[in-house]
C-alpha cells in the first residue's frame, strides 16, 4: 500500500508530515477515501467493526467527548479494556484535539488517584468492569467521569460528523504512563507524528504488515507494545485487528487463534512460556500464523527453539518502551538470531556507552541510548526527570546491552538490575535463560545475594513446570546445567523455589522485589 497522501519516508527513514495535519484522518478516515469502507476493521467475540463504522463512531465519540464538556489540549484518562469502544475513544479524543491517557487498566485506587491528579485530567471514561478501583479514586477527587456504556450512549445522540482539529506533527497528542520498576508512574507525552513513524518504520518495513494482515496481540491496548501491535499497525495498513477483553493465558489465546486465525500474533515471554507448556502437553491449530512477535523482556533463545519446534513458527523477539513508542532494536523475518534483540530497527540510532559517556569499543557492555522520531517529548509534571532520561535528543533506555561479533545486540538487564560477582558484571537474565533451558524449569529469576563473606553472588529463584520436582536433588542438577553453561562464577549458589514470580502487570519479572 502507499503511503497516505501528505506522508513521506526519505531514504534514511526520517518521516515527512504536512505542517498542519491530524494524525487520526490516515489512520481512520483515509480508508473510506481509498474504498476500505465495508473491509473490516475490528473483530472481537461479540462483534465485528468495519472501516465505514469505525469512521463514524470515531466521529460521534469525538463529538461526545466536546458535549460533556472537554476542550482542545484537555486530557481524557481512559481506563478501558480492549473493545472496539477503546478505538472510539482514542481516536475520536485525538480527532477532536483532546488528549487521550489511556492507563494500565490492572491498577489499584491509590495509583488511580494518583494519575487522575497527576494529568489534571478533565474526564475519566471506564469500563464497568474496573468500577471497583476507579469509584473509591473519584470519590475521592472532583472529577467528572462516565462509564463506557454512558459513552456509548451519549454517542447514539451525538453528530456523526467531525471536523478534524489540525495540529503541527510535533504537538502532544497522547500520553502513556510508564510503568517504571521504582517510583511513581511518569506520563510520557507523545506527538502526533509518533504512531506514524512506529507503525512505517518498525509494522511495515520489519513486519512487513499489509492489508491481508489479521494481528493478535495478547498485550493490552494500554500497553505501548499493544498499542503498535493491535492497533495502529492494523489501522496503518487498512488489515484487521482481533481483540478480546479477558485476561490471556493459554487457552484464551489458542482459542482466539484458532477462531479468528489471525496471521500475526504478538505475546510476551511470560506468556510464550504457560503457551509452550500447553502446546507440549497437547497440539493447537496455529497454522494462521505467519510470524510472531514477542517484547517486554528477554525471549531466551531456548522457548524460540521449542515454538519453532512446535508451530513451525519463529518468534521475532525486539526491545521496545514506552518512551520510544514501539520496537526499535528487533529481529526480522529474513534475520534473526534466537537469544538476541535483533538489530536496530532502520530510522532509529542505538548507541551503547560506558560510565564516561563514550562509546564501548566492539563487543563491550554499556548503556543503551537511543534516538527516534517516535520518542516521547517529555514527562508530564516531571522535569527532573526528564532530563535524566531525554539528553539532547537522545533517550537513555536503563538497559544493558553489548553486541555480538555480527552486530546482533544482546540483552544483560536493566542496569540497576546488574550484579557484580568477582567483581565482573554479571547478567541476571543470562542465567535465567540458562536456566530455562533445563526441562524441569518453567521460569526463573536471578538476583544478587550477599554471601558468609559478604560477597554479591547470584541466586535463583524457580517456578516449576512441576511443583513436586523441588529438592535438593533438582537443585544440585541446576546449579551443575549452569555450571556446564555459564561461566563458572556465574552460577547460582542458592536456588528457592517459588510457585509464581512477582511481575508488573505488562510482564516484566520484577526482580527488586526478590532481592533481600
Ligand atoms: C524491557 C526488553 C529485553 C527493557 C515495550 C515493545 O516493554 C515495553 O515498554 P516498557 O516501557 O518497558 C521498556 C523496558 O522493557 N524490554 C522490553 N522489550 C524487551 N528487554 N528484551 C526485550 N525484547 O528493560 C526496556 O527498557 O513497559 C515493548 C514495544 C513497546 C513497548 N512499550
Amino acid at each position: 500500500m502507499t503511503l497516505p497522501s501528505g506522508i513521506s519516508f526519505s531514504a534514511d527513514h526520517k518521516v515527512g508530515l504536512p505542517a498542519r495535519f491530524n494524525v487520526a484522518v490516515p489512520f481512520v478516515d483515509r480508508h473510506l477515501a481509498e474504498g476500505r469502507g465495508n473491509k473490516v476493521a475490528i473483530r472481537t467475540r461479540q462483534e465485528t467493526v468495519t472501516y465505514a463504522q469505525l469512521a463514524e463512531r470515531v466521529n460521534r465519540a469525538g463529538n461526545a467527548l466536546l458535549s460533556a464538556g472537554l476542550k482542545p489540549g484537555d486530557r481524557m484518562l481512559m481506563v478501558v479494556k480492549d473493545c472496539p469502544a477503546f478505538f472510539y475513544l482514542f481516536w475520536g479524543a485525538i480527532k477532536a484535539g483532546i488528549v487521550p491517557v489511556p492507563p494500565n487498566t490492572l491498577l489499584r485506587s491509590p495509583d488511580y488517584t494518583y494519575m487522575i491528579e497527576d494529568s489534571g485530567c478533565g474526564l475519566v471514561v471506564y469500563s464497568i468492569e474496573f468500577a471497583g478501583e476507579i469509584e473509591p479514586a473519584l470519590a475521592q477527587l472532583d472529577v467528572p467521569a462516565l462509564t463506557v456504556d454512558a459513552l456509548l450512549k451519549d454517542m447514539d445522540a451525538a453528530s456523526d460528523e467531525l471536523e478534524p482539529l489540525l495540529a503541527a506533527p510535533t504537538d502532544d497528542c497522547f500520553w502513556l504512563y510508564s510503568s517504571g520498576s521504582t517510583g511513581r508512574p511518569k506520563g510520557a507525552v507523545h506527538a502526533q507524528r509518533d504512531m506514524v513513524v512506529t507503525s512505517e518504520l518498525y509494522g511495515v518495513r520489519v513486519l512487513g504488515v499489509t492489508e491481508a494482515d489479521i494481528c493478535y496481540s495478547a498485550a493490552k491496548l494500554f500497553f505501548a507494545y499493544g498499542q503498535g501491535n493491535g492497533m495502529t499497525f492494523p489501522l496503518w495498513t487498512g488489515g484487521t485487528a482481533v481483540l478480546d477483553d479477558r485476561r490471556p493465558t493459554p487457552d484464551t489465546t489458542f482459542e482466539m487463534i484458532e477462531t479468528f486465525k489471525p496471521t500475526i500474533f504478538y505475546g510476551v515471554p511470560s506468556l510464550y512460556a504457560p503457551q509452550l507448556a500447553a502446546l507440549e502437553k497437547a497440539p493447537r491449530d496455529l497454522s494462521s500464523l505467519r510470524a510472531c512477535v514477542s517484547a517486554g523482556e528477554a525471549l531466551p533463545a531456548d522457548m524460540f527453539r521449542r515454538w519453532k519446534e512446535k508451530t513451525g513458527t519463529v518468534i521475532l523477539d525486539g526491545i521496545g518502551s514506552t518512551e520510544a513508542l514501539h520496537i526499535f532494536i528487533g529481529n526480522r523475518l529474513g534475520d534473526f538470531r534466537p537469544g538476541t534483540s535483533g538489530k536496530p530497527v532502520p530510522g532509529y540510532e542505538c548507541r551503547i556507552l560506558d560510565e564516561t559517556g563514550a562509546a564501548v569499543s566492539n563487543g563491550a557492555s554499556g548503556r543503551l541510548w537511543i534516538r527516534a522520531e517516535s520518542a516521547a517529548k517529555y514527562y508530564w509534571n516531571k522535569p527532573e526527570k526528564t532530563a535524566e532520561t531525554m539528553v539532547d535528543g537522545w533517550l537513555n533506555t536503563g538497559d544493558t546491552y553489548r553486541q555480538d561479533e555480527d552486530g546482533y545486540f544482546i540483552y544483560e538487564g536493566r542496569s540497576d538490575d546488574m550484579l557484580k560477582v568477582g567483581g565482573i558484571w554479571c547478567s541476571p537474565v543470562e542465567i535465567e535463560n540458562c536456566l530455562v533451558g533445563h526441562p524441569a524449569v518453567l521460569e526463573a529469576a536471578v538476583v544478587g545475594q550477599a554471601d558468609e563473606q559478604e560477597l554479591i553472588k547470584p541466586k535463583a529463584i524457580v517456578v516449576l513446570k512441576q511443583p513436586d520436582d523441588a529438592g535438593a536433588a533438582l537443585t544440585d542438577a541446576l546449579m551443575a546445567h549452569c555450571k556446564q553453561t555459564l561461566a563458572p562464577y556465574k552460577y547460582p549458589r542458592w536456588v528457592e523455589y517459588v510457585p509464581e514470580l512477582p511481575k508488573t502487570a505488562t510482564g516484566k519479572i520484577q526482580r527488586f522485589k526478590l532481592r533481600v
